[in-house]
């Protein structure tokens, strides 16, 4: 049954009319480099980004370099204004359209390869190939069928009617436990393009749950002390338009009343500090903040579950929202770089300092995992799911967002072929992480 699914997900997807290596979106589209010193320049850059609506790839910083992609008919002009200013740059990809048609090949192939061998069990999945939305959501099922104490439930709706589904992952507890124990909340696919993350979120669950039976210590350990609760894919509407229509598309898809452009960057439209500084009132921009906090379906559903958890008296300790590129850890405050940090600041950092180090050892991954409070860090950004982990409903004392692999070789259309140095690597680190977490909190 599974099987002539997966056939006809395959047919579907591989036809001319919605394959989307054949919409030439991103033909000429450059992603430019830029390497930024001084602040002057970085508010420059963020002042053009705004005016030309330009899709910033990683944050604008004077830590790490700046990625940006820039239209076709804007690339000489770009580049006139960063020799003017003098600012060094450096074209990493030369024709987009070219990395996303060989991306989406190379996806097609894999799943097509596996369509002839097919999946009969949970033990044929292949975390190392990316998968569509309805097999992300396939695979939770099968998952919570395999292991008793996992349960699938139905998390919330895309605006598009899509079931958004999740893992509750309840271990018995262990000794030192609180009953009930807290949770600890992992969220991948917030931004439709990121597709290493919903494919690190999947490795690191079925790994944990199969060293788990395994009877390893760690797995033993971490679950006997928190339950997981696991969202692999929230954007589910964006995450399908990737596959089928825009390979670098980022916001959900929610329509805006009266503007033509169409969705909100949900990582702006949480009710943390909501509208301030480095989030958009435009709708065609990347990083819209939505017309009124939680006004989207997926974000909503985010928040009706801490509700939820609330009202029962469960306390939520760790919440991660799994994003990329470029390999920060970033804490709390995103909103801003001038407000003080909270008391919790000093645990969140040595937390994530933790996390950094074992996923730095396991692969030694170029670049190196680094990481900070967000906006002193990087840049600022409100309405962010960080500073909603921690400020808003879920009252989390650890909370972050993860920005995986690369650190700009491939960005967003990162090679299949890393998903499982990414997947290994972020075990690693969220087995450190928590165990910080229980060491500081729990001993
Ligand atoms: O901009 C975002 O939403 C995140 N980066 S991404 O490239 N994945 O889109 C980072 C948000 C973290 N907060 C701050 N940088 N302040
Ligand atoms: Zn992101």
């Amino acid at each position: 049954m599974k099987f002539v699914v997966l056939l006809a997900a395959v047919a579907a997807l591989s036809s001319a009319a919605s394959f989307p290596g054949k919409t030439e979106h991103y033909r000429g589209n450059q992603l430019i480099r830029i390497t930024v010193e001084y602040e002057e320049d970085l508010k420059w850059l963020r002042n053009i980004e705004e005016k030309m609506n330009l899709d910033f790839w990683t944050d604008p910083s004077t830590i790490r370099p700046v990625d940006v992609m820039v239209p076709r008919d804007f690339t000489s002009e770009f580049k006139r204004m960063l020799n003017k200013r003098e600012l060094y740059y450096k074209v990493l990809r030369q024709d987009l359209q070219d990395d996303v048609d060989n991306d989406l090949a190379e996806a097609m192939r894999a799943l097509q390869k596996k369509a002839r061998i097919g999946i009969q069990t949970l033990d044929d999945f292949d975390y190392s190939i990316y998968h569509p939305f309805d097999e992300i959501q396939q695979w939770a099922t099968d998952v919570a069928n395999e292991y008793s104490f996992v349960t699938k439930f139905k998390f919330g709706e895309t605006y598009e009617g899509r079931e958004i589904g999740a893992l509750e992952i309840a271990a018995p507890a262990n000794a030192m436990a609180s009953d009930p124990k807290p949770v600890v909340y992992f969220e991948g696919g917030i931004h439709a393009r990121e597709w290493i993350s919903p494919a690190t979120v999947m490795f690191f669950t079925g790994k944990l749950l199969e060293m788990y039976n395994n009877g390893d210590a760690d797995a033993r350990r971490v679950l006997g002390m928190f339950d997981l609760h696991i969202v692999p894919s929230l954007n589910g509407d964006g995450y399908v338009f990737t596959w089928t229509d825009e390979r670098l598309w980022r916001k959900a898809r929610q329509p805006n009343p009266d503007f033509g452009c169409v969705g909100t960057d949900l990582n702006r439209n949480f009710d943390a500090f909501w509208g301030q500084n480095g989030a958009s009132p435009w709708p065609c921009s990347i990083v819209y903040r939505g017309f009124t906090p939680l006004n989207n379906p997926e974000t909503t559903a985010v928040d009706a579950h801490f509700q939820a958890l609330k009202a029962a008296g469960r306390v939520t300790k760790v919440f991660i929202d799994w994003h990329s590129y470029s390999q920060p850890i970033l804490a709390p405050w995103s909103y801003s770089s001038a407000a003080e940090l909270p008391a919790e600041s000093e645990n969140q950092l040595a937390a994530a300092a933790a996390m950094a180090a074992a996923m730095n050892s396991t692969n030694s991954v170029a670049g190196g995992y680094i990481h900070g409070a967000s906006a002193r860090l990087l840049y600022e950004a409100s309405g962010a799911s960080n500073d909603y982990g921690f400020a808003s409903t879920p009252a989390a004392t650890y909370t972050y967002v993860v920005e995986l692999r690369d650190t700009g070789e491939y960005g967003f259309v990162l090679p299949a072929d890393q998903i499982l140095p990414s997947g290994e690597e972020s075990y690693d680190g969220g087995i450190a992480l928590l165990d910080y977490v229980i060491n500081n909190d729990y001993d």
